[in-house]
């Protein structure tokens, strides 16, 4: 018999919905100790909630966060409503003693991040950030390659981050749906909602980014409230952000991030440039990794896709037989997977609050560096 873990799940939007697929779904398919329980799930609208619940299977519905905090029937607490609720309820939760999940970004900004670190350590409780794209096969795999040694000394990493849901001026801003594109519940635009991604990938591959050179631009200035028609209000956010990076290696980096690249839904790449081989990837293509080795012998040398399906990739034991393609919501499964197996060992398992406190120390540098037009330290 598994070890329950009772789970209450704050927010109920497109990463509630991630969320409760992965509690379904992670001890179908991984051997755990410790076997998910949808216990609560929170939100203010009950109707709402209450259909939620019942579609995803929640066993309680609450309407006050504090109150499920309260609750002696919930061990771990999972924070996916907007950013500028993560900070308060995530010292309630360290504080009660419970597990702490969170939503990237972690926090509205590096201070607030910092808090909610000190808290949980002091706490002594296990935490982590769903920081997702480190659990596509294909990036676990590239990690591996790294680790390996092949790529050499590392000389470039080129990440971009690009969507194109915001480009109608008609589209208000802030309420349920649109809160992303409020800088009071979302803290920044595409730095903290998308580069916060691609910030965590570069630092897990390649390690900490020492300084940072930045551009923003907010292309709609304005656009009417999403909870208040009639009403129009500047938008505070970053439309689009690009920078340039140094590594503490040595190596440099360019990242680019937009809401505004027409035909782009969810395009986010990363190439590394090393001394021996090189590796890129495309979300888009998720299932591939392209590798190119200058070892090779010149007549074959070129640039190889690799399939990351088989059964020796990363992950891809515990989905279906080789070839079978699997997607997105996996990379959720596969980071709960993790964390579960971490916590039965007592180990921790990355991202966890510090890494998230670094990836937010990044973007605010980022943040600033456009702001003064100047570069920044980390
Ligand atoms: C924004 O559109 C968003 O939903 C991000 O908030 C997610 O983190 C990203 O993975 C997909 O796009």
């Amino acid at each position: 018999m598994n070890k329950r873990i009772n789970v209450g799940l704050v927010g109920y939007g497109f990463m509630g919905r991630a969320h409760s697929n992965a509690y379904r779904q992670v001890a179908k398919f991984f051997d755990l100790e410790y076997e998910p329980v949808l216990k609560a799930v929170c939100a203010r609208n009950e109707k709402k909630l209450e259909a939620f619940a019942d579609n995803w299977g929640w066993e309680s519905c609450e309407t006050d966060w504090r109150k499920m905090i309260e609750r002696d029937d919930i061990d771990l607490i999972d924070i996916c409503s907007p950013n500028n609720t993560h900070r308060e309820i995530a010292i309630a939760a360290a504080q009660a003693g419970k597990v702490v999940a969170c939503e990237k970004p972690l926090a509205m900004n590096a201070d607030e991040a910092k808090v909610m670190t000190d808290t949980v350590e002091k706490a002594g409780v296990p935490n982590m950030v769903w920081f997702n794209y480190r659990r596509v096969p294909a990036v676990a795999l590239a990690k591996s390659i790294l680790e390996e040694g092949r790529i050499g000394r590392i000389f470039h990493y080129r990440a971009k981050y690009l969507q194109d849901w915001t480009m109608s001026p008609s589209l208000p801003q802030g309420g349920a749906t649109l809160w992303r594109l409020d800088a009071d519940a979302a803290g920044s635009g595409v730095t903290g909602d998308l580069l916060a991604h691609s910030i965590d990938l570069a630092m897990w591959l390649i390690g900490s980014i020492s300084s940072v050179c930045a551009m923003t631009e907010t292309f709609i200035k304005e656009r009417e409230l999403q909870d208040e028609p009639g009403k129009i209000m500047p938008v505070r956010i970053d439309d689009a952000c690009a920078f340039l990076a140094r590594f503490a290696n040595g190596a440099l980096a360019t990242f680019e991030s937009t809401r505004y690249a027409r035909g782009r839904k969810n395009q986010h790449t990363l190439e590394i440039n090393g001394q021996d081989a090189s590796i890129a990837f495309d979300l888009e293509n998720a299932h591939e990794l392209s590798y190119f080795d200058h070892r090779d012998e010149g007549h074959l040398r070129g640039w190889r896709n690799i399939q990351v399906w088989d059964s020796d990739h990363p992950y891809m034991e515990h989905w279906w037989v080789p070839g079978c393609v699997i997607g997105y919501e996996h990379t959720f499964i596969h980071t709960l997977a993790d964390f579960l197996a971490g916590l039965a060992k007592g180990e921790k398992t990355c991202p966890d609050f510090r890494d998230g406190l670094a990836t937010q120390v990044v973007c605010d540098a980022v943040l600033s560096s456009a702001r003064n037009q100047r570069w920044e330290t980390t």
